[in-house]
């Protein structure tokens, strides 16, 4: 059997330097790590892309106050650096922050984190923050806490950060070099004193930069986010990487800047363009020389709940959360048996035996041809199997396969394209939508797919497959692969536009 790599990699690189080192073997992609960082981002959500197929996330919107200025965030819409603009429903204080975290993880049982995110940020708001996980620490021991902030005041916090046994924590690093903040932050408040230009975002990249290494040097598992700003820090950002690599941070999240008109930011007013999926993907893959990438990111909102990609947060209203009644320790032991099985499914998966790779390479030697990549739409409701029919998808994970292996780069969002009913509303315009959104690939898997989407996707050059559902993911898309291959796969039309990523 050849070895398939899957997904993206991991490193292990904490405390200072960090080796990248391929996932070869099995597709098992933590299989390398140390023991205790396995531990630590086996069933983190956001650190272990598999994860997030299997577990979930909560945040609660404590944190209202920020110090600095970015120009792609507007106060009165989450935390850009950790969320997708949008307002916050509710701002909590700790005590209902509390209620709500195990009110969620009584009715989640996938749920594994806490974050606090926004809608500012944290680490200003210093008091609403770490009560919050004073109190969970005790009341929800089960529950990792997690932390994202723009890194202004980290290197004093850092030991606090420590008491409270948070093992993961993100920090914005759009830059090292103060001419490119100078192009992305207006401001920081330092010291009583707004900063403005070049000044100001020379004294955040040294916090940050300080930050990233009094956390890394203490074992705390470090996530940087960078915002890609087509034009402004595009070219920089691989800089970055190596910076933040050098200093031990564990995962690089490239997100695309997401600029609207109608959000009110700077740049948005300003017609700052967001990247296209390809000039994203070629940025996340040229990073990756240096580091290991997230690409499974969902821009998530700072009151986020539930899988990524999905939110539950109406279900979670404090209104729904006053009356529910929890038994935490009972719900602690469901959950417990939930995760087992859990893990017994992913345990399952891992052991699968995959012969693809070879049947592709014998096909290849037999047709003496260079096989280029493929890219693949998945509809997934999660459990990495293919479980989710066409039309009830509102998002599509996007798999490259070559004859080596198959690797997740990155997803989609979409309109629903059937809303139930006897008729799919706007159909044919959501169709069309979805179909521009998947330019590029080459097939979508899916559980089911209707009658009328299919041939307008067979149409469009995308074929509908619905023979595996039900499977791992990764081997399908081999399996598709291997089919395509065999049946000879075409010239690639070069003729594929660029999509702009959307909110
Ligand atoms: Fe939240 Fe962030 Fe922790 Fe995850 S989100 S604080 S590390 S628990 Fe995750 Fe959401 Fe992307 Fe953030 S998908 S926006 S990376
Ligand atoms: Fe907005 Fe977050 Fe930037 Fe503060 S750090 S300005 S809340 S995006």
């Amino acid at each position: 059997m050849m070895e398939m790599n899957v997904t993206e990699q991991t490193t292990e690189n904490v405390g200072g330097g960090c080796s990248s080192s391929g996932c070869g073997g099995s597709n098992d992609q933590l299989s390398h790590l140390p023991e205790h960082i396995r531990e630590k981002v086996h069933d983190h959500p956001c650190y272990s892309e598999e994860a997030h197929h299997h577990y979930a996330r909560m945040h609660v919107a404590v944190a209202p106050a920020c110090n600095i200025q970015c120009h792609y965030c507007n106060r009165k819409y989450d935390c850009a650096n950790e969320s997708r603009p949008g307002v916050v429903s509710e701002l909590l204080t700790p005590d209902q922050a509390v209620k709500k975290v195990m009110a969620v993880a009584a009715n989640i049982p996938q749920m594994t984190v806490l974050g606090i995110a926004g809608p500012g940020d944290p680490l200003a708001n210093p008091e609403r923050t770490f009560d919050t996980f004073r109190q969970l620490t005790d009341k929800a021991p089960d529950i990792k806490l997690c932390v994202s902030t723009n890194g202004l005041t980290l290197p004093e916090q850092v030991e606090e950060l420590c008491k409270h046994n948070i093992d993961h924590v993100t920090i914005t690093i759009n830059c090292v070099d103060p001419d490119v903040g100078a192009r992305i932050y207006p401001w920081i408040f330092w010291n009583n004193c707004r900063i403005k230009g070049r000044k100001g975002a020379k004294i955040l990249i040294e916090q940050q930069q300080k930050g990233l290494q009094m956390l890394t040097d203490r074992g705390i598992l470090v996530k940087v986010n960078s915002v890609m700003i087509p034009g402004v820090n595009d070219q920089h950002l691989e800089e970055v990487s190596k910076v933040v690599k050098a200093k031990g941070a564990f995962l690089h999240n490239v997100m695309p800047l997401i600029a609207e008109t109608e959000h009110g930011t700077f740049y948005g007013v300003m017609g700052q363009r967001g990247p296209e999926y390809e000039e994203l993907q070629e940025l996340q893959d040229k990073c990756a020389g240096d580091m290991n990438m997230m690409r499974h990111c969902r821009q998530c909102r700072a009151d986020a709940v539930g899988m990524l990609g999905e939110d539950r947060g109406d279900e979670f209203t404090m209104d729904k959360v006053e009356v529910m009644e929890v038994d935490y320790e009972e719900a602690m032991r469901k959950r417990a048996d939930y995760h087992a099985s859990i893990e017994a499914n992913r345990d399952a998966q891992k052991n699968q035996t995959n012969e693809t790779f070879v049947s592709i390479s014998s096909i290849k030697l037999h047709k003496k041809k260079e096989l280029r990549p493929v890219l693949m739409a998945v509809a997934t409701s999660g459990g990495s199997v293919i479980n989710q029919h066409f039309g009830h998808a509102q998002e599509f994970l996007v798999y490259e396969a070559t004859e080596m292996d198959v690797r997740f780069i990155g997803h989609r969002k979409v309109d629903l394209y059937c809303s139930g009913g006897d008729t799919c509303g706007d159909a044919e315009t959501t169709l069309d939508k979805i179909i521009k959104t998947l330019k590029g690939c080459e097939a979508v898997l899916c559980s089911k797919v209707g009658y009328e989407p299919w041939e307008l996707l067979e149409e469009a050059g995308i074929q509908p497959n619905g023979e595996h559902a039900m499977e791992a993911i990764e081997d399908a898309v081999a399996a598709v692969y291997a089919e395509m291959v065999e049946a000879g796969l075409p010239d690639k039309d070069k003729s594929d536009a660029s999509i702009k990523i959307t909110a």
